[in-house]
């Protein structure tokens, strides 16, 4: 029986709002698994919980805002305690491609800022070997044919996102490049190349700052931490 993949999104935003506590910062994550957490947690902010958000994204502070969601700006934020976010791929030993969604380079500052990160998703999205998502790569638009280049160097076949006949542009006005480097045998020595090529200012891959997964899976939910 094919799953259910939005109500396992469900499911796992439902179980994860649950380690909110009143008085916390909490990081409000970006695509649709999200938007079912950021739901929830504008209902018990109506129910009477007290939490100041920072959102991943426009379209995630938008949506907060039209929840009443008391938000923060990130740079008024020293840390954050708690961050519900989704991820395109993950695997059992939490590493991530994220950035499906053009939202990479927020989430993964907002990541670096929290003390538990929170991953929620549905069971379409567990892999053995991340890279079967082409891992998108935020770069400036001056530098996108250089960059290209330099992926392609290193094995990366990488195309510009488009929206209709333009290029997508992040919410810092940049480009997103996906790139397919095939599966990825070693996440964490690709992450650390992709930093040397000047004019790339973000990539999906995140490593080693995921506390907990929480996969959605038919009518349950299942943990990796
Ligand atoms: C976001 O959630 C992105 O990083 C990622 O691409 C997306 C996953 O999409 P969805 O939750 O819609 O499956 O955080």
């Amino acid at each position: 029986m094919t799953p259910n993949l939005d109500r396992e999104k469900q499911l796992a935003a439902q179980q994860a709002v649950q380690y909110i506590q009143n008085d916390q910062i909490v990081g409000l994550g970006t695509g649709s698994s999200a938007v079912h957490a950021v739901q929830a947690i504008g209902r018990l902010v109506q129910e009477g919980l007290r939490i100041q958000g920072v959102p991943t994204s426009i379209r995630t502070k938008e949506l907060a805002e039209s929840l009443n969601i008391p938000l923060l700006d990130i740079n008024e934020v020293e840390a954050i305690d708690l961050t519900i976010d989704g991820a395109d791929e993950f695997t059992t030993d939490l590493m991530l491609i994220k950035g499906g969604g053009g939202a990479l380079l927020r989430e993964k500052i907002v990541a670096s800022l929290t003390r538990r990160q929170i991953i929620i998703t549905d069971s379409s999205k567990k892999v053995e070997k991340l890279g079967k998502f082409k891992l998108p790569i935020e770069v400036i638009p001056f530098a996108s044919h250089y960059v290209m280049n330099q992926l392609n160097q290193r094995g990366g076949k990488g195309v510009i996102r488009t929206s209709g006949d333009k290029p997508f542009l992040t919410d810092q006005g940049n480009y997103i490049v996906d790139t397919d480097f095939g599966l990825i045998d070693d996440p964490a020595a690709l992450a650390h190349e992709l930093k040397t090529i000047e004019g790339l200012v973000g990539h999906g891959l995140f490593i080693n700052l995921t506390h907990e997964v929480i996969m959605g899976m038919g009518d349950t939910t299942q943990s990796f931490r």
